[in-house]
């Protein structure tokens, strides 16, 4: 008879860098259980560790609201900055400048974005700054007792039966439009949707605006609101499979002829857009805005990857830095000295 030890612990799972779970995980959750918020942290956990990303070269962002607590709940072994409200986009870049080799995730409400923080927002947007920008969007002001935010539809209803009749914001059309390279909508309970365009925003490098409609359970999960699970989840129009490939693993995937867009993205990984009905194409500007348009004028929302640009440059690369980070180089490279400066005066003449 062969003698198992039934008790010995099974092995512990380990990533593409031999990292176990542990660093990718957060703080236990403060947030209202049943909070969409929560399941994107759990995908963004999820996300990184599949991707094999060291924590310990990321840098985690927020504002103020539920939404910007989240980044207490992932990615423990990261750096994190809470910002004041609204103002991550501005911290961000300062980040991303002062050492390019940070990967910059950045978690937001649509309050914190598209109320207080939209002009900061616009400007990130329009500089393709290198960050993962993740909104988490209920349409309501969720942390001061769900007031109406400015993602909220004409016709949503607080749970006093307030009627909102102020015309919404649609963030991915704005981030589109300003010249964010990545634009993707999803919904907080598609796990594997969510999970498969975070990774794919992992290899892309530019600003990945991603909008995901995160239902507040709390606030605003009730008949009237257009941000609400029953909502969401009836009126979601999926563009159709996403597939992403990294750039580390074999790429053999087999697609139908014509009905597949294939991208590759900036490190070789590639993403397959597999259409459901008709066929659409992420690199077509217009074609993103028309269809966020008309899927709107029907009450719906597009899911899936609206938008990509692989090729366009970010501020990084536009501004021309030297290679090593900023923060890393000596005060003697950093400070030129009074005679480079004379020198400087002098070809002025
Ligand atoms: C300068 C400033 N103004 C206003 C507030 C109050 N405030 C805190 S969170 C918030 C809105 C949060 O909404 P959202 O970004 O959508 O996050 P959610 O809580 O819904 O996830 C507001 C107005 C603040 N903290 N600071
Ligand atoms: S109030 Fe709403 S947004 Fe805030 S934690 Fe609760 S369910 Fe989430
Ligand atoms: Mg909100």
């Amino acid at each position: 008879m062969i003698d198992m030890d039934t008790t010995a612990p099974a092995p512990k799972k380990t990533n593409r860098i031999g990292l176990e779970m542990q660093p990718y995980r957060g703080g236990k959750t403060t947030l209202c259980a049943g909070c969409g918020h929560n399941a994107i942290s759990e995908r963004i956990i999820d996300a990184f560790f599949e991707m094999g990303i060291n924590p310990r070269e990321v840098i985690k962002l927020s504002g103020i609201g539920c939404s910007s607590k989240s980044p207490a709940y992932f990615l423990g072994a990261s750096s994190g900055f809470n910002t004041v409200h609204g103002r991550m986009p501005s911290v961000g870049t300062g980040a991303v400048l002062a050492n390019r080799k940070l990967i910059a995730i950045g978690v937001s409400g649509d309050g914190d974005t598209g109320a207080i923080g939209i002009g900061q927002f616009v400007h990130l947007m329009r500089r393709n700054v290198p960050i993962i920008y993740i909104i988490e969007d209920n349409g309501c002001y969720g942390l001061t007792k769900g007031q109406f935010s400015p993602t909220a539809d004409v016709g949503s209803t607080l749970k006093t039966g307030v009627v909102n009749d102020l015309p919404p914001i649609d963030t991915c059309a704005l981030g589109i439009q300003l010249g964010a390279s990545f634009v993707a909508r999803s919904f907080s309970g598609d796990k594997k949707q969510l999970l498969t365009i975070l990774k794919a925003s992992l290899s892309h490098r530019g600003t990945c605006l991603i909008d995901v409609i995160s239902p507040c359970v709390t606030f605003n999960d009730h008949e009237g609101s257009t941000k609400s699970y029953a909502y969401a989840k009836d009126h979601d129009e999926r563009l159709g499979e996403v597939s992403f490939v990294p750039y580390f693993e074999d790429i053999s995937i087999e697609y139908d002829p014509g009905t597949t867009k294939e991208v590759q993205l900036h490190d070789g990984s590639k993403l397959y857009l597999k259409k459901v009905a008709e066929d659409y194409d992420p690199t077509d500007k217009f074609n993103a805005m028309r269809l966020i348009h008309d899927t709107a004028q029907r009450g719906e929302f597009a899911t899936g990857i609206l938008y990509i640009e692989p090729e366009k440059a970010d501020f990084v690369t536009l501004l021309n830095m030297v290679d090593e980070p900023l923060s890393t180089l000596p005060l003697e490279r950093v400070r030129p000295g009074r005679e480079a400066l004379d020198e400087i005066m002098e070809s002025f003449r």
